[in-house]
């Protein structure tokens, strides 16, 4: 009797020790430096933490199910897709008392692909743009260089310039070829096989001039000042830009949203359907929304949050900053993502292959 009840003992304590262990699968360079440390310290929970760089990874690691992760941050139009294929539990909101402090006008953006915000909350949001070496751009194209416009790549005469100094892009096929359209003039949210077809030649003319395709080895390249132009995430610029000065290279490193207009995007912190500790993910989620918790990440990594609680302890530096927080008139020049369906989805692969490739 003593027996049975000693080992009963011994296997809740082994159960508890290993369901208090969270598996979060976010974004490289995307949380404060103290952020998981400070979540074990207040609930006793471990966190297993993995990065991905590209949407596309994550969707078939979520799609293939049995991820093992609890904790996932797709960006919206992603989530959406994904929501559709049964991917992601609801939320339990009697967990989450810290929505009250989320911003009610961005969720009510967000949910836009996710109905009533049933399965997600916004993580962190930004845009995509254009980061570039000041000195480097100006050296080849003057005072008057167009580093406010996707001209400053998309037209081949500037890229075929830069490309000694090394152009990046993003491998972000649903992100790059909808900025190609809008540089065109045409609907970045077009799903028309024409409009593809342009976007492709267009991106096709300057893919010589590009040094490589990536979505995170950027933030590194830039701040060293072995790539002078990156197509990029708006808080990546600024960590790159933040390296290069702890470096002291004289690399001076600045983030223009395109004056064409540009993609605003979400990430969501989700649950997948098989997590196997959906517990202690909501303790995450709420965990992130505490207004602190929000600000310590934005003032580390620049990007936005939707906490409209944590602003007055965002560094003004930040706030401030139209590039990362935009100004309405900026705001109406963005546009949201579109969720293509697998028919589409697949146009956009094999299309960005050729691209990638020169074919
Ligand atoms: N280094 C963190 C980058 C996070 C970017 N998420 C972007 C999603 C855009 N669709």
């Amino acid at each position: 009797m003593k027996h049975t009840l000693l080992l009963a003992t011994i296997t809740t304590v082994i159960g508890s020790a290993q369901a208090a262990t969270l598996n979060v699968y976010n974004w490289s360079d995307y949380i404060a430096e103290d952020t998981l440390e400070k979540f074990t310290a207040a609930t006793g929970i471990e966190v297993n933490y993995d990065v991905y760089d590209s949407n596309e990874v994550l969707e078939a690691k979520v799609l293939a199910g049995n991820s093992g992760y609890d904790i996932v941050v797709p960006t919206s139009d992603f989530l959406r897709r994904q929501i559709g294929a049964g991917a992601y539990q609801k939320l339990d909101k009697s967990k989450l008392p810290n929505l009250k402090n989320m911003d009610e006008a961005l969720m009510a953006q967000a949910e836009r692909y996710d109905e009533n915000n049933d399965h997600s909350v916004i993580y962190l949001w930004g845009t995509t743009g254009i980061g570039y070496n000041v000195n480097m751009v100006q050296e080849r194209l003057g005072d008057n260089a167009p580093t406010d416009s996707w001209a400053l790549i998309f037209d081949p005469a500037n890229a075929a310039k830069l490309a000694d100094c090394g152009i990046s892009v993003l491998d972000a096929p649903t992100e790059i070829i909808p900025a190609a359209m809008k540089y065109l003039g045409l609907d970045p949210n077009s799903t028309d096989s024409d409009d593809f077809a342009k976007a492709e030649a267009l991106l096709t003319t300057i893919q010589p001039h590009i040094r490589y395709f990536h979505s995170s080895q950027y933030i590194n390249d830039l701040a060293n000042g072995d790539v002078c132009v990156s197509v990029g995430w708006s808080g990546d610029i600024y960590i790159a830009r933040d390296r290069a000065a702890e470096a002291e290279n004289g690399v001076e490193i600045s983030y223009t949203i395109p004056k064409e207009g540009t993609l605003q995007w979400f990430d969501m912190l989700a649950i997948p359907v098989d997590a196997p500790n959906p517990d202690l993910a909501h303790q995450f989620i709420d965990f992130i929304m505490d207004a602190q918790v929000t600000a310590d990440i934005t003032n580390y990594v620049w990007y936005a949050n939707a906490n409209a609680a944590s602003m007055p302890l965002v560094d003004e530096e930040i706030t401030s900053d139209p590039t990362i927080f935009p100004t309405a008139e900026v705001r109406d020049n963005l546009y949201a993502a579109t969720v293509y369906n697998s028919r589409q989805d697949r146009v956009i692969t094999r299309t960005w292959t050729k691209i990638k490739t020169g074919q």
